[in-house]
């Protein structure tokens, strides 16, 4: 059953949608200069102009309002904030936020907002290579004090980080994100500094807006092993420390896992821990949990992997060149699982245990900033999407916090991904999420046009029965 004042709503991200990338004063972002490297992004799509939130804020809110949208989530730009990611303001900038706070808040919306959603003024890149410089933490507290003071009055819901672990992996580890290296110590070290600016900026939200609630939100698929044989339940114990714990635990206990600090010993790594830093960690302890579940995860033994090479036609993600991940497992298909167009299992179990993990480790309340199915849409000559797919999808998932919530879990509301269709980072346009279809594609912006999708009606009456009806029309 769902609390009365569950928060259904939907997520977004600033350099997704807002486009605008050079207007009133915006500085440049890591991602404005990465995807317009040829060869970074699916077919060179850039968010450049996106699906230009940046002039279409009121018409797309009038839409949240019509659906009855409860809270909207979405991420400020640090580079419109700050150009140079420090120093001068951009009133400009801030009066953007201003309007889209404020034509939420007229629309009963409660505004939730992600400080950091991968988008890092490119001037702190270049000018000490961004993460990897303590330098960060400073700056990074300083942005989020000027947007704390400017909405302490009207912002309750703040994420800090968006998906720490996968900006640092993709961008440190896999080389798909900037800036594109693959180095587990400058992994480990971007991580540190972002523990710290993420726990001293909870720190200085408490002062300023105490009575709010501030979390990161973390990128969690929970582990299965692949097999009952007891070492791929091993293997699948590793992951889990090794890809989740390591950042819950810093999160919700202000400590890293021993586990992961065994490891970094072993393997000649180093956390570069300074005085106060196990201070800083433990005083910066969030309100929630902020959950993005996309799907869940499986592995097995990397060694009974290799003598069985031959035989898995399925498994993922084993051109991992990351040796301490690959020396303690393997990622493998879900041969019970369906996957979606894209290869992700899709597992609303997975959102039960994920809550129910979370519950048991940190007992924190949970809001779930992103779930959801990207597919492909097919607009019909009469203007309408038949998305029963996308529906399908979300009901099992509304279902499985259902049940999560009966099992004791605390859940604070639901944000799908995504509101509108949008920029994916790696997929270009044709990867869609959203309850509106915008009329666009990786060739061509079109007039960027948005539709109703037989998904957005069916979403209004999951919020209109406070998640008792899931049926389709
Ligand atoms: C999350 C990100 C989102 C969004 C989503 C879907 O990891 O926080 O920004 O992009 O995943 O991912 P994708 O666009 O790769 O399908």
């Amino acid at each position: 059953m769902f609390k009365k004042d569950f928060l259904w709503g939907s997520a977004s991200a600033a350099y997704q949608i807002e486009g605008g990338a050079n207007l009133d004063g915006k500085g440049p972002s890591i991602w404005d200069q990465y995807s317009k490297v040829p060869g970074n992004t699916f077919k060179d799509t850039t968010g450049e102009v996106a699906i230009d939130f940046y002039h279409k804020f009121e018409e797309d809110i009038l839409l949240m309002k019509e659906q009855g949208l409860k809270a909207y989530r979405f991420s400020i730009s640090w580079s419109r904030i700050l150009p140079n990611g420090s120093g001068e303001v951009n009133e400009k900038g801030l009066e953007f936020y201003d309007k889209v706070i404020d034509t939420l808040i007229t629309n009963d919306i409660e505004p939730l907002v992600t400080i950091y959603h991968w988008d890092l003024p490119a001037a702190l890149q270049e000018k000490y290579g961004g993460w990897e410089s303590r330098q960060i933490v400073e700056d990074f507290v300083n942005y989020a004090t000027i947007l704390f003071e400017r909405y302490k009055d009207k912002v309750q819901y703040w994420i800090t980080l968006n998906e720490q672990n996968i900006y640092t992996g993709l961008g440190y580890l896999y080389e798909l994100h900037p800036p594109k290296v693959s180095d587990y110590q400058r992994f480990i070290t971007t991580n540190h500094h972002a523990f710290l600016a993420n726990a001293l900026t909870i720190s200085e939200f408490r002062k300023i807006i105490p009575n709010g609630q501030i979390g990161p939100s973390f990128a969690y698929g929970p582990e299965y092993p692949k097999s009952n044989h007891p070492t791929d339940v091993i293997a699948a114990e590793n992951a889990a420390e090794m890809l989740s714990y390591l950042w819950m635990d810093v999160y919700c206990k202000g400590k890293y896992p021993r586990y992961f600090l065994k490891m970094v010993e072993k393997y000649g790594y180093y956390i570069p821990f300074a005085p106060g830093d196990d201070q800083i960690l433990t005083s910066g302890l969030p309100d929630f949990m902020g959950l993005n579940y996309y799907q869940s995860a499986t592995f097995q033994n990397p060694e009974r992997e290799r003598a069985s090479e031959q035989q898995h036609e399925n498994t993922v993600n084993n051109q991992s060149t990351v040796k301490i991940h690959d020396e303690l497992f393997t990622r493998t298909a879900n041969n019970q699982l369906a996957v979606t167009d894209w290869g992700w299992t899709i597992d609303p179990n997975g959102l039960r245990v994920a809550l129910r993990r979370i519950t048991s480790r940190y007992d924190l309340p949970i809001l779930i900033t992103e779930n959801g199915l990207g597919a492909y849409d097919n607009l019909e000559v009469d203007g309408s999407i038949h998305d029963e797919y996308r529906i399908e999808y979300l009901r099992q998932h509304v279902k499985a916090i259902d049940l999560a919530i009966e099992d004791g879990c605390e859940v604070l509301g639901y944000c799908t991904w995504s509101f509108q269709d949008l920029f994916s980072w790696l997929n270009g346009y044709a990867k869609r999420y959203g309850f509106i279809y915008i009329d666009r594609d990786e060739e061509s912006e079109k007039e960027l046009k948005r539709y109703k999708k037989d998904s957005f009606y069916w979403y209004k009456q999951v919020i209109e029965s406070n998640g008792q009806n899931l049926d389709s029309k």
